[in-house]
């Protein structure tokens, strides 16, 4: 059909990824508090783009996630963190220089491998990685990926996920006691001291970065239906953007 033809840039949708190796995929960045849905919503984005099921070596959507690239902690901000000390929700706990040139790899269609970080221990797994092939739509989601403007710049479509507080800190606890190992005191401790107030001071502000604010993440079914509509009229070439993927060039950006 019309609409899976290759546009005039080479992007062709259903291809495999070995023909798309060197290309600039289109870098979408999902922000938004912790547990407000931002890595379902990059799951819906993904079904909806049809890409789930498939092989990773012929998907053409992959998602990546900020928790990956957790720095390594001293010895000292190891001990800080088994006592629930150590703030995660800081810029600095992430490896940002990994992150930049992550990212930069990815624009430039290189295939990158990304460090495997486990919340139990909260470290890096010895000598683990994923391998991110090229792709042509790639999702970056995380708290604080809109923080530092030389990685904000890259995207060339930004999220927000906006789900309310208290909604938040319900999904929270549940999760970080199951799926992380954690008991309430620390949980509810660490919110408190930690994840509330930089919540506020480094992600919160970066809403104002956002192409497209998503209120109350992965339930919004309409927000991301007009997302994946406008992510798909891109891909076929049908929407122009900046960076010049798109094959119309009379638009106005
Ligand atoms: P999301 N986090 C941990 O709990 N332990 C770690 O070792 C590393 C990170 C948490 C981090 C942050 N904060 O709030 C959350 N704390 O992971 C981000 N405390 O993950 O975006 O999925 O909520
Ligand atoms: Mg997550």
């Amino acid at each position: 059909s019309e609409s899976h033809k290759a546009n005039d840039m080479g992007i062709r949708f259903g291809s495999k990824i070995n023909d798309v190796e060197g290309k600039t995929p289109f870098l979408i960045g999902v922000a938004g508090g912790t547990a407000s849905g931002k890595s379902t919503v990059c799951k819906r984005i993904m079904e909806k783009l049809g890409q789930v099921d498939m092989d990773h070596t012929e998907r053409q959507v992959v998602c990546i996630s900020q928790d990956s690239f957790y720095r390594e902690l001293t010895p000292a901000e190891k001990a800080k963190a088994e006592k629930g000390l150590f703030n995660f929700d800081h810029p600095d706990a992430f490896n940002n220089d990994l992150i930049l040139h992550t990212v930069q790899d990815i624009l430039a269609g290189k295939k990158c491998e990304i460090p495997v970080y486990d919340y139990r221990t909260n470290s890096r797994c010895d000598n683990q990685f994923t391998t991110i092939y090229p792709a042509d739509v790639v999702l970056f989601e995380g708290i604080l990926v809109f923080y530092f403007p030389e990685i904000r710049e890259l995207f060339h479509m930004k999220l927000f996920v906006d789900t309310d507080s208290d909604t938040r800190l319900a999904r929270r606890v549940p999760r970080d006691i199951k799926e992380r190992g954690r008991d309430l005191d620390q949980v509810l401790n660490q919110y408190m001291y930690f994840v509330k107030p930089a919540f506020e001071e480094f992600c919160s502000p970066t809403k104002k970065y956002a192409d497209v604010i998503i209120p109350r993440g992965a339930d919004n079914t309409v927000a991301i239906d007009l997302i994946v509509h406008h992510i798909w009229d891109i891909l076929h070439g049908a929407v122009s953007h900046k960076f010049g993927l798109g094959a119309m060039s009379n638009s106005s950006c």
